[in-house]
């Protein structure tokens, strides 16, 4: 059951024999933590927290809970948890039995979650009932009718709701999953059989999740990540940023975000013998009293938070002294708030220059104060290789900018089941194409100068522009439609729509509510409608978005 396309078998083995990939599944990581320092607190949510060795226990009890339901090794179930210590135990609780979890975000409605269940031939949708507003189980309900009344297919066999079920009967709360019989895990003398059921045989090489991509293209694509590169992608980042057992995380940003979740984020937190600590919302209050209450050591946020952590920070009502780094990426970080986090915050900031696709670039600790405020990092892998190339994929002269193409031990080789896609995306030689214009410094780090794929970055959301302009163009009155990024100081660029319409232009609000009813993500809707007679062209016929551009008012 290896995850295809997949590393060539000399790369494997220099990646395996340099030590990067250790041959490690993540559900036996698990055991060995817990067998490590069964005691050590591994994660807290709010007046709860859990042990190593409970937090393994838990693992396998909800493992069998979803062996019972007939989840199985190499399952694909998609997770859609916002954060929760669940999101992390019920993580761990597929690992463990091999199945592999889909991250969808919070913010994801029914085109992106049936569209992730279609492509992964899910067996199972994970949701939190009703969360911010929003309630999940009618989501689910609607896509479980639907999808049972196709002839072609597979139906989604199961939904577990992380809370109350409610009426809907044939759903199964993640509460009764948890099988009470297994025995607690109770350091290096545990291992009796039915807690290692499932895991027999799981391979390192095996699928241990899938991402979705920001898209460039059409839907967004998945991203196949393996025990071996994403462990590997996770112990590397928090070496970098010298993760010990007195390391405490903040999750901030969606534990389903890759940063989140690995850079080091919650599993090289835990590799490392560290907390975490969930945190429930973004607010700068909630976030501040847990650095303080908890004794925050890292977090990671997107740009357009930082300027309110200042001005929360600025009150003085907190202690923040525990801090000692905060990370930021998603989108470009101006040099100038970069200089100003230092003497609000007293942390370090590290810049991230990361991927879902891969390749992780990270300012070092000790890099040169200037570097740190003005790059966007390096390669976390010596065996990363990077080129740097000009529209004719040849490699640009040192300093300039250029498209950046990249492989390497936890840079997969392609999409998930998307091999005409990944004929594009990929090189020949299997360099994936970031779609990224960056520039290298003397110093090796990277400058994240721009960008030639067809995607809006929304303050670290990305927006596929295609995506949303084919829903566009369904509504009755718009006949062509093109999706721009506007520059904006607050999210560094909105979504904007130029629409060319029979009759009257919807106006924003009701493309808002026209573009909910179809179940787009709301981070997906326009800011501003702007009609226009037609939509300019390119010397070969491609819509001209940097003349749209500059058709945008002034700010
Ligand atoms: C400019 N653009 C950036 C940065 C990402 C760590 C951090 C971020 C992501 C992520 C991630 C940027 N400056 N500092 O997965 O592990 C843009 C680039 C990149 C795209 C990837 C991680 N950091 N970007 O953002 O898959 O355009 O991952 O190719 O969501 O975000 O987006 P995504």
């Amino acid at each position: 059951m290896k995850a295809h396309p997949t590393w060539s078998d000399a790369d494997a083995e220099r990646y395996r024999r340099a030590g990067y990939w250790s041959g490690r599944t993540f559900g036996s990581y698990l055991r060995s933590w817990a067998e490590a320092r069964p005691e050590r607190v591994a994660l807290v949510d709010g007046d709860h927290s859990w042990t190593y060795a409970e937090l393994d226990t838990a693992a396998d009890r909800l493992a069998l809970g979803f062996q019972r339901l007939g989840i199985e090794r190499g399952d694909r179930v998609v997770v859609q948890l916002p954060n929760r210590a669940e999101f992390v135990l019920v993580w761990f609780g597929l690992q463990r039995i091999g199945a592999v979890p889909v991250h969808a975000m919070p913010g994801h409605r029914r085109t992106e979650i049936e569209h992730m269940v279609r492509v992964s031939d899910a067996a199972a949708y994970i949701i939190p009932g009703r969360h911010a507003r929003f309630d999940y189980r009618e989501l689910a309900r609607e896509l479980v009718d639907d999808m049972a009344k196709e002839t072609a297919g597979a139906p989604l066999r199961h939904v577990v709701v992380c809370g109350d079920p409610g009426a809907h009967r044939d759903f199964t709360g993640l509460e009764d999953l948890y099988d009470r019989t297994a025995p607690p895990s109770t350091g290096p003398t545990s291992g009796s059989t039915p807690r290692h059921a499932g895991e027999d045989g799981a391979d390192s090489s095996d699928l241990a999740l899938l991402l979705l991509s920001g898209g460039t293209t059409g839907l967004p694509k998945l991203v196949q990540r393996t025990h071996d590169d994403y462990a590997y992608n996770a112990r590397a980042a928090a070496d970098i940023c010298a993760l010990g057992e007195d390391s405490v995380y903040l999750a901030v940003l969606p534990i389903a975000f890759n940063f989140t979740l690995a850079c080091p984020g919650v599993l090289g937190t835990l590799m490392s013998g560290g907390t975490v600590v969930v945190c429930p919302d973004p607010s700068p209050q909630t976030a501040l009293r847990l650095i303080d209450e908890r004794r925050v050591t890292i977090t990671s946020l997107s740009p357009p938070l930082v300027p309110y952590w200042l001005e929360e920070a600025e009150h003085g009502h907190y202690r923040l002294d525990s801090l000692r780094i905060l990370q930021v990426g998603g989108a470009r970080l101006a040099d100038e708030m970069a200089r100003r986090i230092g003497p609000a915050l007293g942390a370090q900031v590290q810049q991230v220059f990361g991927m879902a696709e891969g390749l992780i670039n990270l300012t070092r600790l000790d890099d040169p104060e200037d570097l740190i405020c003005t790059t966007q990092g390096r390669p976390i892998s010596p065996d990363d290789e990077l080129l740097i190339v000009d529209a004719d994929g040849r490699p640009v002269t040192d300093g300039e900018p250029g498209e950046l193409l990249t492989r390497g031990p936890y840079t997969p080789c392609g999409y998930y089941r998307a091999e005409a896609h990944n004929r594009i995306a990929f090189t020949a030689d299997g360099f994936y194409r970031t779609g990224d214009l960056v520039r290298r410094t003397p110093s090796g780090n990277l400058e994240v100068v721009g960008r030639i794929k067809d995607q809006i970055n929304r303050g670290g959301e990305k927006i596929a522009a295609t995506e949303v302009e084919e829903h566009l163009l369904t509504h009755p009155a718009v006949t062509a439609a093109a999706l721009v990024g506007a520059p904006d100081a607050q999210w560094g660029e909105r979504p904007v729509a130029f629409l060319v319409c029979q009759g009257q232009a919807p106006s924003t609000r009701e493309l808002a509510s026209f573009l909910k009813q179809r179940g787009l993500a709301a981070y997906k809707t326009p800011d501003d409608v702007i009609a226009v007679d037609r939509l300019p062209l390119t010397a070969v016929g491609k819509i001209d978005k940097n003349a749209l551009l500059q058709r945008l008012p002034r700010l």
